[in-house]
């Protein structure tokens, strides 16, 4: 194994891009998600550790958000008394007046998902030691998180004061979300119990310091922690263990019984133990879900960077939960579940490890009822999925915006009323999973009752319009452009949807009549409905341009001002920024990939080859790219038209969203659409994965320096190891 193609660096340090760090190495397990900030702590730090499915709706707020968790990675060191800090001046190298850095790097290890930062260290004293941080959250046993201390004396014989800590001190960006944080602490032992000021989870973590020396449990408020102080010899050292176990309310009945019982379990298992057997977990994980590339380096460490964020997000044992699209590793969109989940990340999950595909799936599917007020509340039929959701299902998209207007005014956001695709998106996911799984005991009693109900919904949402159907006010996957009328996206997607929705009844009815008895009852799918849907196929008003061949993005998109999206090139972020909110929607600038989604969605089913060549002519060079959702889906059609050069430089865009933080806000937590979305660019676009009578085949259109792919993906229970050469 080449560790270059599977490792992160930093070195030397960088504060500069302290918080890029902090998310770019994010460790986490699936239950939870933890920041990669130091242990000592830095000034401007941003430490985080986000629960799955941990909201709370704190007072004078607009909307609930997942809740930053007590700090369980907190370690003070002290050196002679000198505390442990990274202090980089260089000023006085032998008389450091509180302590000085020698040397220092960092790494992450994707391969085994493990955090490792070493440096060198001089106290005041002069004395000079080497600390080794390991962290990581077990994906084992995702209630245990693990960390290790080595600490050797270089030069001297120095005092060692560690002090292991639980910081419930803790907000979201000044949101207190925590009514209570009572702590409490014993010799080794220490632990936080908190309580959320809303919802009323209940969160315990309780940690253990082991080690040599004697500890001593303290308390402060808000934070337990347990101090030890030891004598270093010359050349000698110190391993000290720091295990903590978390549960929350939502695992079990009582979160503090149950994280006693696993410390203990933990302690007797043992950090190298845990260790290995985190280790084999992700063994399994990587063998089902890595791309290899062959003849590109940096795409090659990209996209396991970016499967990484996929994995350490993935809810592998919680039907409840699903993956917000910042993922677990920063505060941005406040957890918030979009459709980034069903179109971009969920289907790498659905072709390598279903089981967390069924488990997202599921968490849509215990939100009907929140989808079902939506609809009531709208005063449509079905289920209508909130374009932001979080434990309730139901809308969580703010009404106004943190930016404000020229005149100083916060902005109405209208996503949350009008971005309805979404419940189309899901039903997509669901359909794409039951094709590619054959899970027909998924699809009747829970899948299909998705599809239908949300089909349900677009029944009596289209309006009927001079003999035609039409959809006001959508706001398609271009968000610069709100409240439109017919966006081509949305229309041919929901002509899609409700033929797929007749299908799959025709299909309950022959292969499982009972379900489709109690559905047909439930969703009240009567003649006349059914009858409708088949009106909607038959005339929805799709925008097309006879004359030049190409698909309208919306009534009335060509009248808008031309703005040549290139002039406005190298720069960050969207052109939304440079125009304006009035100037961007009233012009041809397409924040995302819109027309070009669908046809990565639909590919040669929305049209022959020539309208797709010519939509991609007309709408690549109209797109900023202002959203991180955009860039994969352009390389994926790309690559599908044939167009290698677009679909590399597409690819690589994606590929570097994060890593390259090239939209500028990597602060806020990684893009975890830009990750799905790079993973399906290289499978379904460059790699061409597509089905066929006979499963699962390539034809792949590989940029020329890529000598050879190769990945794995799991058609109806049977794995398909696939190498696509140049
Ligand atoms: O869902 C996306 C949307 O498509 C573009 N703005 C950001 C959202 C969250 O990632």
């Amino acid at each position: 194994m080449d560790k270059r193609l599977w490792t992160l660096r930093e070195y030397p340090f960088h504060p500069e891009k302290l918080r890029y760090h902090e998310t770019i190495f994010t460790v986490g397990n699936g239950y939870l998600g933890t920041r990669a900030s130091f242990e000592e702590g830095y000034e401007g730090d941003t430490p985080a550790t986000l629960v799955h499915g941990l909201y709370n709706h704190a007072p004078h707020t607009q909307v609930p958000e997942l809740v930053n968790a007590p700090n369980w990675t907190e370690v003070q060191i002290k050196v002679d008394g000198t505390p442990f800090r990274l202090i980089t001046r260089s000023s006085d190298l032998l008389n450091p007046p509180q302590g000085l850095i020698l040397g220092y790097e960092r790494a992450l290890h994707l391969d085994e998902a493990l955090l490792r930062r070493v440096v060198l260290f001089r106290a005041a004293s002069g004395a000079t030691v080497r600390i080794i941080f390991e962290r990581f959250a077990s994906l084992h046993d995702p209630h245990i998180l693990a960390q290790r201390i080595h600490v050797t004396a270089i030069d001297g014989a120095p005092e060692i004061e560690l002090e292991a800590v639980l910081d419930g001190q803790v907000s979201n960006n000044g949101v207190q979300h925590w009514a209570t944080m009572a702590p409490s602490a014993q010799a080794e032992q220490f632990s936080l119990f908190g309580v959320t000021n809303q919802s009323g989870y209940k969160l315990t973590m309780a940690s253990a310091l082991l080690g040599p020396g004697t500890p001593v449990g303290q308390t402060q408020e808000r934070r337990a922690s347990s101090v030890v102080r030891i004598q270093l010899g010359r050349d000698d050292h110190a391993i000290f263990d720091k295990l903590t176990a978390v549960y929350t309310s939502r695992d079990c009945a009582d979160p503090t019984v149950s994280a006693a019982t696993k410390l203990a379990e933990a302690r007797a298992t043992g950090y190298d133990s845990l260790l290995a057997a985190h280790r084999q977990a992700w063994k399994h994980c990587w063998q089902a879900m890595d791309i290899t590339i062959e003849g590109d380096d940096f795409a090659q460490l990209a996209v396991r960077f970016t499967t990484y964020h996929l994995l350490i997000a993935a809810p592998q044992h919680d039907e409840q939960v699903s993956i917000g699209a910042k993922t677990l590793s920063g505060l941005g969109y406040k957890g918030h579940v979009f459709w980034d989940t069903e179109l971009f990340m969920l289907p790498p999950f659905t072709l390598t490890l279903p089981s967390i595909a069924r488990n997202m799936l599921m968490y849509r599917y215990h939100r009907l009822e929140g989808a079902r007020q939506k609809a009531r509340e709208n005063g449509y039929e079905g289920a209508m999925f909130p374009w932001e959701s979080t434990d309730t299902g139901l809308e969580t998209t703010p009404k106004w915006s943190d930016v404000l207007d020229k005149q100083g005014q916060p902005l109405r956001i209208w996503t949350g009323d009008n971005e309805q695709h979404i419940s189309t998106d899901i039903a997509y996911a669901v359909l794409q999973y039951w094709r590619w799984t054959g899970d027909d005991a998924f699809m009747t009693q829970y899948g299909a009752e998705i599809v239908l109900d949300t089909a349900v919904f677009w029944g009596s949402r289209a309006q009927f319009i001079d003999g035609r159907y039409e959809l006001h006010d959508q706001i398609g996957p271009d968000e610069y452009h709100e409240n439109v009328k017919n966006s081509v996206f949305v229309n041919r997607m929901v002509v899609w949807h409700l033929q797929q929705a007749l299908q799959l009844l025709t299909w309950l009815e022959q292969h499982a009549p009972q379900d489709a008895a109690r559905l047909v009852q439930n969703l009240d799918l009567n003649a006349e409905r059914l009858a409708r849907w088949r009106d909607i196929i038959a005339n929805m008003i799709i925008p097309f341009d006879e004359a030049r061949q190409i698909h309208v993005q919306f009534d009335g998109f060509f009248d808008f001002e031309y703005i040549p999206v290139q002039h406005y090139e190298p720069r960050v972020g969207g052109l939304w920024g440079y125009l304006g909110h009035e100037r961007a929607l009233r012009s041809q600038v397409i924040k995302q990939a819109d027309v070009v989604m669908l046809m990565a969605l639909l590919g040669e089913e929305l049209a022959p080859r020539q309208v797709l060549l010519n939509n991609w002519e007309t709408y690549y060079p109209r797109c900023d790219h202002g959203s991180s959702l955009s860039p994969a889906m352009h390389a994926w059609v790309a690559a599908r038209l044939g167009l290698r050069d677009e679909a590399y430089h597409m690819l690589r865009h994606a590929l570097a969203i994060d890593l390259e933080d090239n939209k500028g806000n990597v602060a806020d937590g990684i893009h975890g659409a830009a990750c799905g979305g790079a993973w399906q660019a290289i499978v379904f676009g460059l790699c061409g994965l597509h089905l066929t009578s006979d499963g699962p085949a390539l034809s792949p259109q590989l940029p020329p320096h890529w000598k050879r792919v190769g990945f794995k993906v799991v058609y109806q229970g049977q794995v398909y190891p696939f190498v696509a050469e140049a």
